[in-house]
């Protein structure tokens, strides 16, 4: 079973991951890795914090000479923030100094109810963990799991569809076009038109003192059918992909495929029609299913869209009550971000990596690479002389 956890605060020392079951014989790529580190810390509209940090993964165990062992893999990434925050961020009672307390919760956030659930009246031991910093644990993770895909050809690619109600129109590019354009865009999508007013309403936003959400799009191709099953709730591909994704700070919505809309026309313009061809196999006419039926792959391009709410940090704060006192304040106002929805598009291709590699391990499990490829190589033997 592959799983992992994190660990870390943002103003911490740094981030941990753990990463378990995750078997032998992969090469690690730590150069991709990195990339795709750097990849999430892009994007138009990031605070003073992204300037600061320069994230790379550090390899601390289950990796020798590029390969996995088979044992579990430690990932670290340094926050380079740290050294300003050593004294206030301090594990030692020492160091303690109630005069820098957050006490006024910011609607939105984790701050209130996480106060009122682990019983502090400094939201600060509260927003530290809460902070969206810690995706960038889950990207190094993501890396990882993509490491394994690669093996056997499987891509996922992430990009942004729309931010602040203003639609990306990618109707007429293919996604190796969408993906090929949006490495060198600002915010992620390729539609110029659509990226221009995106920065306009940023900058907007930015004088106004507030924040903007959006919708990412993650796209897997290559994927054999089968992965995931409709046997049993917790197995369903499509359900571990939604828990995945909704777990990422500030997602309030996850889609297959043609996803909502699918509850607003009849069956017959939502399902793809099968045939058959003698050298491809089995074919659909469409793909509104988003590449999952039944909880399982199907083989076809699975694609998932994420919505992610507008940041809870607000320049132009909005109203609270300050823990201590009980008297109308302002909410606090911390550094932050105007929009990092660009950022969200590779931190949720991310998850969708290593929620796949999880699945995939599954159906074709094995300790190291040479097994797993027996297996997945006589599976699809199977699915092509069925
Ligand atoms: C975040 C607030 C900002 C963001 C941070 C997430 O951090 P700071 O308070 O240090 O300015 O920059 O995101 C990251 C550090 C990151 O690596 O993405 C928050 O409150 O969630």
């Amino acid at each position: 079973m592959l799983r992992f956890f994190t660990a870390g605060e943002s103003h911490g020392p740094c981030l941990t991951a753990i990463v378990e079951g995750f078997p032998a014989g992969i090469t690690i790529d730590v150069a991709q890795i990195n990339q795709d580190l750097a990849r999430r810390q892009q994007g138009y509209g990031r605070g003073g914090r992204m300037k600061i940090e320069k994230d790379e993964v550090q390899i601390r165990s289950g990796v020798r000479w590029g390969e996995s062992l088979g044992s579990p893999i430690t990932l670290l990434i340094e926050n380079k923030d740290w050294r300003n925050w050593e004294k206030r961020m301090s594990p030692f009672p020492a160091d303690r100094d109630e005069k820098i307390a957050v006490t006024r919760p910011r609607p939105g956030h984790a701050d209130l109810t996480g106060a009122l659930k682990y019983h502090h009246y400094d939201v600060r031991n509260i927003l530290e963990r809460a902070s969206a910093r810690e995706t960038a644990a889950r990207v190094a993770v993501g890396g990882l799991a993509k490491c394994l895909l690669s093996a056997f050809a499987i891509r996922v690619m992430g990009y942004v569809t729309e931010i602040g109600g203003i639609v990306a129109d990618h109707s007429q590019l293919t996604i190796e076009e969408i993906v090929a354009r949006v490495e060198s865009s600002p915010v992620r999508l390729a539609d110029l038109q659509a990226e221009e007013r995106i920065i306009a309403l940023i900058d907007e936003c930015k004088k106004q003192g507030d924040t903007l959400g959006g919708i990412v799009e993650v796209v897997t191709v290559g994927l054999p059918p089968g992965l995931g099953s409709f046997a049993q709730w917790d197995r369903k591909l499509d359900g571990r992909l939604a828990f995945a994704l909704m777990s990422l700070q500030a997602v309030k919505g996850v889609e297959v495929g043609l996803g909502f809309a699918t509850a607003r026309v009849p069956g017959s313009q939502v399902h793809d029609e099968i045939s058959f061809d003698s050298t491809k196999g089995f074919l659909r006419h469409s793909n509104n299913s988003g590449g999952i039926e039944g909880g399982m792959s199907t083989g076809e391009p699975l694609r998932v869209r994420v919505a992610f709410k507008p940041l809870s940090t607000l320049m132009r704060p909005l109203r609270s009550i300050d823990l201590r006192t009980k008297e109308p304040v302002e909410a606090t106002i911390e550094r932050s971000d105007v929009c990092a929805i660009p950022a969200a598009a590779v931190i949720a291709e991310s998850v969708v990596a290593f929620v796949i590699a999880q699945a995939f391990l599954e159906k074709f499990g094995g300790d190291s690479l040479t097994e797993i490829r027996r297996n997945y190589e006589g599976y699809m033997e199977q699915v092509r002389r069925f």
